[in-house]
């Protein structure tokens, strides 16, 4: 399931579901905020769990519902795809990493039930790209790492994303948005310019907005990651 799908252009949605499928992996693309999508992964949860029911049924038992466990990083949106599937707010759901505290059974119909459960990130997060995706994108708690760092990290994802006039969005959303170009400067010195120009030489407020505008999706569908040629 790859959810917040209302955040990336249809674009970038053809090319992961071109990448997956590739993989043999049918993807599911969700809005849990809205509701998009979310019942086609009921039913493949269901469906994955069919066999189990009828080998219980060939044995004379009786069909009990399929048990499946919502799992992912941090704030990607699983506790919300147990709210929209049962239309009410019955497990803690909110923008920061860490909500879910504990696994909780959720009960969805006589046939599904999802355990919620808190996200998690590798114990030891190697790949330092990831890591500065994960942090940009709200995925890491926030005493774990440096605003300013990650805003630093941002622009130039950003600045990196841009490799022709078709991507020229990734560059020209801080300009439209800030009034400050960033085409010929790195990450470090557009931040300390941001600050300088809109927020009287704080670098900190600099950074959060930065981060801010990006997650709550200010500087439109900007996919940090292409699926691999
Ligand atoms: N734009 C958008 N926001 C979403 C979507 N799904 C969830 N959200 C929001 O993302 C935030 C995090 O949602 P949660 O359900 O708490 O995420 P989680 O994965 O359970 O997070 P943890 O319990 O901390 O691991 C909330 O503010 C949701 O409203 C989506 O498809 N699109
Ligand atoms: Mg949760």
């Amino acid at each position: 399931m790859l959810n917040r799908v209302d955040m990336i252009s249809a674009e970038a949605r053809t090319a992961w579901e071109t990448w997956f499928r590739s993989q043999g992996l049918p993807p599911y693309f969700t809005n849990a905020q809205q509701g998009k999508g979310v019942l086609s992964v009921a039913k493949a949860a269901q469906d994955a769990g069919a066999a189990v029911n009828e080998r219980r049924q060939k044995r004379g038992m009786r069909a009990r519902p399929v048990r499946a466990v919502v799992l992912g990083f941090p704030n990607v949106g699983k506790s919300a795809l147990i709210n929209r599937l049962l239309k009410r707010k019955v497990v803690p759901s909110a923008r920061k990493a860490g909500v879910t505290r504990q696994l909780r059974w959720v009960r969805i119909s006589e046939t599904l039930e999802l355990l919620d459960s808190p996200g998690v990130l590798p114990a030891l997060l190697k790949d330092q790209d990831a890591a500065l995706k994960l942090a940009i994108c709200d995925d890491i708690g926030e005493a774990a790492y440096d605003n300013q760092r990650i805003a630093m990290g941002f622009v130039d994802v950003l600045r990196s994303l841009h490799v022709s006039d078709a991507t020229r969005p990734y560059i020209e959303t801080l300009t439209e948005r800030y009034g400050i170009g960033v085409e010929g400067i790195n990450g470090e010195d557009y931040l300390h310019v941001l600050a300088e120009g809109n927020y009287q030489g704080d670098i900190e407020r600099a950074a959060r907005t930065l981060l801010r505008d990006y997650r709550v999706g200010n500087l439109g569908e900007l996919l940090l990651e292409w699926p691999p040629e």
